[in-house]
């Protein structure tokens, strides 16, 4: 079979619910991937966040192939010698009294909303059903109906309607926006990115998840930080949240907390929040299972023990150097933090961003535009510096060709 033959395959028995890049790999290791034909690239998406470790990290790899063979999925109807260990290393490694364990991490978003929610009846005194969730323009938090109904982007909500009522969108990195909707005495919770990944890497104010903090505080509303991308020392803190010292009362992880090996996600918050929720008022058939634990733990420890963060930090730093260094009018802007980082392509004979993923493919290294103009460039964080300067070169030689 040919590239266009797995492509065409797809686009038979498949939904058509993406327009992927026409590329079709089949090995991954470290930041690299292999297509069907051989055909070597630098992997600069992760999978969106998801594989900051590294392709098929061999201590993820030994962590599933350990566990898989002695027991896969209990369920939590019944209790295994595995959560419980999990549960204790996540929560002291972020600092929570607890966690509930998920998978996806817009099932993340949707347990810390009902979380919040109950909180907001339990212990706030909100009248029930009353209770008000601010959210931000520019949002993206998953694909859930009540999700997307949070969200100002069509291709997002546009015919699934109707939508959960109960939410307030106000501008991001807008304090005086947000203060005024914290006036509500219904307010329960704030849920922001603390920075808009899909937005295109939009990097709110210094000071602005700090202020932001204080006035939930204030008016005692939950700060809610959806880390599911921004996490994991992709910004070059453990947290984006660690930027500005901020402890969110409620945390939103997942992608890289299982290293791109299968879907885990994570809510934690302390006890005044998380006993909230009583035996059988939630759950989820896979959440917490062995596998997903011990793949878990391999991944947080790998982020630690590699340094992760600390080589996002200053790798990030060579990289919007150098990238804004392109001498070419196609480079209009260059922003993020750590190794989550974003262009903005200068459009030029309808040339889109696209286009020049289409060109970066040629010359192989994968990004994804997030919009019409801006690319969003992610890769591993375990990349070394030689490998990213010879990536940088990559797309140097790829806009410099488009002039
Ligand atoms: C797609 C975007 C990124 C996320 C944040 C929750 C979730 C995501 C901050 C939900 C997921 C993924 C989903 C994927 C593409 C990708 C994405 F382009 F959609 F917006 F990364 F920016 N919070 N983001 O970024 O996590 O349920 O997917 O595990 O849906 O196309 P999930």
């Amino acid at each position: 079979m040919n590239t266009n033959d797995y492509i065409q395959r797809e686009a038979r028995h498949g939904a058509h619910n993406y327009h992927p890049l026409p590329v079709v790999l089949e090995r991954g290791k470290g930041v690299y991937l292999w297509d069907v034909n051989e055909k070597r690239y630098f992997d600069f998406l992760s999978a969106y966040s998801a594989v900051n470790q590294g392709h098929c990290h061999p201590r993820i790899v030994q962590a599933m192939i350990d566990q898989a063979p002695r027991l896969m999925l209990t369920s939590r109807a019944f209790y295994n010698n595995v959560l419980g260990e999990w549960e204790e290393y996540i929560t002291s490694y972020f600092g929570y009294d607890k966690v509930v364990p998920m998978n996806s991490g817009a099932e993340a978003d949707e347990t810390a909303l009902k979380l919040c929610r109950r909180w907001a009846y339990d212990v706030k005194g909100v009248p029930t059903d009353q209770a008000k969730i601010i959210v931000c323009d520019g949002n993206f938090h998953g694909r859930t109906i009540t999700i997307v109904g949070l969200s100002d982007d069509p291709s997002s909500y546009a015919g699934f309607g109707p939508f959960t009522p109960g939410f307030v969108r106000v501008p991001y990195n807008n304090i005086p926006a947000l203060a005024a909707a914290l006036e509500d005495p219904n307010v329960a919770g704030f849920l922001l990115e603390p920075i808009q990944g899909e937005a295109g890497v939009y990097v709110p104010d210094k000071g602005y998840l700090a202020t932001a903090r204080d006035l939930c505080k204030a008016k005692n509303v939950l700060f809610m930080a959806d880390e599911v991308q921004t996490g994991i020392a992709r910004t070059g803190k453990m947290l984006a949240c660690d930027h500005e010292a901020v402890r969110p009362d409620i945390l939103i992880l997942g992608k890289a907390i299982s290293g791109g090996a299968m879907p885990v996600s994570a809510v934690l918050a302390d006890d005044h929040i998380m006993l909230t929720i009583k035996p059988g008022e939630h759950g989820s058939t896979y959440g917490g299972n062995p596998i997903a634990c011990r793949v878990s733990m391999a991944a947080l420890q790998i982020v630690k023990d590699e340094k992760l963060a600390e080589n996002a930090e200053r790798l990030g730093r060579v990289f919007r150097e150098r990238v804004s260094a392109i001498q070419s009018p196609r480079v209009e802007l260059v922003r993020g933090k750590g190794l989550l980082n974003a262009v903005v392509i200068k459009p030029k004979d309808g040339q889109t961003a696209w286009d020049v993923c289409l060109k970066l493919r040629d010359n192989g290294l994968l990004a994804k535009p997030t919009h019409e103009h801006i690319i969003r460039f992610a890769p591993p964080l375990v990349i070394t510096e030689p490998e990213l300067l010879e990536a940088i070169d990559i797309i140097r030689d790829t806009i410099e060709a488009l002039d």
